[in-house]
C-alpha cells in the first residue's frame, strides 16, 4: 500500500472531540490514520523568517511535518493572496477581491518554499494529496523539482464560472498549475463543470466527458489529468450516536431550561462573509414581522466564532452583525425574551451535537459555500422520531445532495422567512419522511466513502 502524504495550509493535530472551527482537519486525519504517512503544512506559528527545515513529530504511523512561516511570507501568502484574492473570488464576491502583484508573488514564493521542504521527504511510490486554495501551485512547484509521484489536489471552496475567474489577472497561470496534478477534485458537479468550461473555452484544452472513473479526462497545458466531483461528508454514524447521548448532557439541559418551551432555530458558522449571516438575521426579522405569532415563542441561536481577524473584511462583518443583532433585539425583545442569541465563540463537537438535536430548525444560508458540513451535521444529529427541519441555501454545495431539505435563496429574505414558517409548522410525518431520506444520503456518502473514493482515484493515476 502506498504511503499517503497530505499537504494542507494548516496542520492541526487534533484529538477527536476537541473543538475545531475548520471542516478539513477531521477529514484529513481520518484519511491519514488509515494508511499512515505524513501530514505536511504550516505550523500555525509566525516568526521572523520562514523555517528552513520542517519540524517533525511522530505519532504512531503518522508524521507531522510543519513549517513556521516568516511574517512577510505569511502576510502575502495567507492574509493576502489566499484570503483577500482567491477566497472572495471563488465565492463570487468580486467587490472584495484584492488584485495585487506583491501578494501573488508571495503566494507563489511560499508554495515554492513548501515544495523545497517537502520534496526531500517524498519516496517514489508516495501519493501526495494537496488540499485547498492556498496551495494550488504546489503541484507544479513539486514537478519543477523533479517529483514524478502521483499528485492529487482537492478544492474545498467552490470553483467559479470562467467569467468570474477571469477577474484575476493571469488566471491561466492558476489553471495551468492545477493541471500539474494527476487528479483534481471538487465538491460538486457544478464546480467541475465550471473548471471543464474554462479548460474547453479559455484554455482550448481537450475534454473527454465519457466517464473515466466517474470524472472527466482533460488534456491541457501539455498534461493529462482527471477532474472529478467528490462531495465531502461527515462521520454520520459517529454523529448520530454522539447526538443521542449529548441530548442528555449538562449543556443541552441548560439550553432546554433557558428556552422554557420556546422553539429553537440554530445557525453555526465560522464568522465569514460567505455564510450570509446579515441576510439570515434579516430573514429572522422578517419571520417576526410576517408571522407575529412567533413573538416570544421562537429563539434564534447563532453561534459564530471569529476567524481570519487580520483581514479587514472580517472585522467589518463582525461589527455589522453585532449592530444588526442589537437592532433586531432592541426592536422585538420582551423583558423575558431575547429573539437572537448571538455568540462569538466556538463549542466542542459534543455540545454542538446536543444543541443541534434540540433545534426545530437548522438554518444554513451561505451566499456561496463549497459544501457546508454544518448542514450535514445538523441532519445527522436529529432524533429520528421527532426530527427538526433543515433550511438550506441553494448556493451551498450540500444542496445538490440534501434535496429533501427546504431549499431557499438566501438573498430572498421573505422567501427564507416563509421557509422558516413552513419548517416551524411542518407536520411530524413530513419531518420524519424528509429526515429519513436525508439520512439515507448521509449514510451512503459519509466521510469514509469520500476519502476512499478520492484515494482510490489517486491510486489509479496517472491518467495519460
Ligand atoms: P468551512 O467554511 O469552515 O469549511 P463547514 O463546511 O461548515 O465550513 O465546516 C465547518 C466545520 O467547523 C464543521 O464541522 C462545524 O461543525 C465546525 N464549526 C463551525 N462553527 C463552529 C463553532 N462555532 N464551534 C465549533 N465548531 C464549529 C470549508 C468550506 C466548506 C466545506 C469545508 C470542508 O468553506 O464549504 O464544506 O471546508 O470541505
Amino acid at each position: 500500500m502506498s504511503r499517503l502524504v497530505v499537504v494542507s495550509n494548516r496542520v492541526a493535530p487534533i484529538d477527536e472531540g476537541k473543538q475545531t472551527a475548520g471542516g478539513l482537519a477531521v477529514a484529513v486525519l481520518a484519511a491519514l490514520k488509515k494508511s499512515g504517512g505524513i501530514w505536511f503544512g504550516w505550523s500555525g506559528t509566525v516568526v521572523e523568517e520562514s523555517q528552513s527545515e520542517p519540524t517533525r513529530t511522530e505519532a504512531g504511523r503518522l508524521t507531522y511535518a510543519t513549517l513556521d512561516l516568516g511574517r512577510r511570507d505569511f502576510e502575502e501568502y495567507y492574509n493576502g493572496f489566499a484570503n483577500q484574492t482567491l477566497w472572495p473570488l471563488f465565492h463570487y464576491r468580486l467587490g472584495l477581491v484584492s488584485v495585487d502583484r506583491r501578494t501573488r508573488e508571495g503566494y507563489q514564493r511560499v508554495n515554492g518554499i513548501f515544495a523545497d521542504r517537502l520534496a526531500p521527504l517524498l519516496r517514489p511510490d508516495d501519493m501526495v494529496w494537496v488540499h485547498d486554495y492556498h496551495l494550488i501551485p504546489l503541484g507544479e512547484e513539486l514537478r519543477n523539482r523533479g517529483c514524478g509521484q502521483r499528485l492529487g489536489f482537492f478544492l474545498h471552496t467552490p470553483f467559479p464560472a470562467p467569467e468570474v475567474l477571469k477577474v484575476l489577472p493571469n488566471h491561466a497561470d492558476l489553471i495551468r498549475e492545477l493541471c500539474a496534478y494527476d487528479l483534481v477534485g471538487f465538491h460538486t458537479e457544478v464546480d467541475l463543470r465550471c473548471f471543464v468550461n474554462y479548460i474547453r473555452y479559455e484554455a482550448h484544452g481537450e475534454v473527454d466527458e465519457r466517464s473515466h472513473e466517474g470524472g472527466t479526462r482533460i488534456r491541457a497545458f501539455g498534461r493529462t489529468l482527471l477532474a472529478c466531483a467528490f462531495p465531502i461528508s461527515i462521520d454520520t454514524a459517529n454523529l448520530e450516536s454522539l447526538a443521542h447521548t449529548a441530548a442528555r448532557s449538562r449543556h443541552a439541559e441548560r439550553l432546554r431550561e433557558s428556552l422554557v418551551g420556546r422553539r429553537l432555530i440554530i445557525g453555526v458558522d465560522r464568522l465569514d462573509y460567505s455564510k450570509g449571516l446579515p441576510k439570515r438575521f434579516e430573514a429572522f426579522q422578517q419571520l417576526l414581522e410576517t408571522y407575529p405569532e412567533h413573538a416570544n415563542r421562537v429563539s434564534f441561536l447563532q453561534i459564530a466564532p471569529p476567524s481570519r481577524e487580520d483581514v479587514p473584511e472580517y472585522i467589518a462583518i463582525r461589527r455589522e452583525l453585532s449592530e444588526l443583532s442589537g437592532r433586531i433585539n432592541g426592536r422585538f425583545a420582551e423583558f423575558d425574551w431575547v429573539p437572537i442569541r448571538y455568540l462569538n465563540k466556538s463549542f466542542g463537537r459534543r455540545i454542538l451535537a446536543g444543541f443541534y438535536r434540540q433545534a426545530h430548525i437548522g438554518l444554513v444560508t451561505p451566499l456561496r459555500d463549497g459544501m457546508n458540513l454544518v448542514a450535514k451535521e445538523y441532519v445527522a444529529c436529529q432524533d429520528p422520531e421527532n426530527p427538526g427541519v433543515l433550511v438550506l441555501s441553494e448556493f451551498a454545495g450540500a444542496a445538490l445532495e440534501l434535496t429533501e431539505a427546504l431549499i431557499v435563496n438566501p438573498y430572498d429574505t421573505e422567501g427564507v422567512a416563509d421557509a422558516l414558517q413552513r419548517g416551524l409548522t411542518m407536520p411530524l410525518e413530513e419531518r420524519k419522511e424528509r429526515h429519513a431520506a436525508l439520512m439515507r444520503t448521509l449514510r451512503r456518502n459519509d466521510i469514509t466513502a469520500w476519502r476512499e473514493s478520492y484515494v482510490n482515484a489517486l491510486t489509479r493515476a496517472p491518467y495519460s
